[in-house]
């Protein structure tokens, strides 16, 4: 098991903390976050350092995960995500054994995919997205980067979904639709149109 840690150590931490431990692929060392909460535990992982570490942490831990959730906008996520491969972290893909991903396709450097997800064949998913539990991503989709997939979202065969979106919990994106990048959808939408 190679060593990561875990950047941000909130309530999404802990959702992630529980993937990466059923997939047995990685052996968490600490969490980063804020200076006030070093000594602190997340589900009995050691806050260790802050983001002004990073550089000198990647000497000893060649992994890292952004555990920092998106509601909204992907900023922050975005800048840890930069600043953690900048500094020479690897930023590995992490799906739960829950999951099902078609071997058709791809998914790219950081996307952490949750319990339960269902991503069928021909999807391209970008870099850093969050696909939540339960999201269910059918055939031919295109995913971009820095994207947040709730919780037990439909979208639907041919869509496309550019960068930095966020579809809110139980949305459902009716098929072939092209979403534009940035796009914030709420929770419980049917999304018909653009
Ligand atoms: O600049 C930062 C920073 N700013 C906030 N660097 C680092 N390393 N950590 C930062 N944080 C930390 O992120 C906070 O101190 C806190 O520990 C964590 C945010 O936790 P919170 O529980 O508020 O939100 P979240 O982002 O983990 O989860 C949100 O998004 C998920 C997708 C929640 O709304 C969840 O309900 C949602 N499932």
């Amino acid at each position: 098991m190679e060593d990561i840690i875990l950047i941000g150590g909130g309530g999404h931490c802990r959702s992630v903390i529980d993937v990466i431990e059923q997939e047995q692929n990685f052996k968490i060392v600490g969490i980063v976050d804020k200076q006030e909460l070093t000594g602190t535990r997340v589900l009995g992982y050691p806050v260790i350092a802050t983001d002004d570490d990073l550089p000198e942490l990647v000497k000893t831990v060649t992994h890292a995960c952004i555990t920092v959730g998106q509601v909204g906008r992907p900023d922050l996520r975005i800048k840890l995500f930069e600043q953690a491969r900048d500094c020479g972290f690897n930023l590995p893909v992490i799906v739960s054994p829950r999951a099902y991903v078609s071997e058709h396709s791809e998914i790219k450097s950081g996307t952490v995919v949750m319990h339960d997800v269902l991503i069928n064949a021909n999807v391209s998913i970008g870099e850093n997205c969050i696909i939540n539990s339960k999201a269910l991503i059918e055939h031919d989709c295109i995913i971009g980067a820095h994207s947040h997939i709730s919780t037990r979202v439909v979208i639907n065969g041919g869509v496309t979904i550019a960068e930095r979106s966020f579809i809110g919990s139980g949305a459902i994106v009716i098929e072939q639709l092209r979403l534009n990048p940035d796009c914030f959808i709420k929770a419980g939408s049917l999304v018909k149109s653009t």
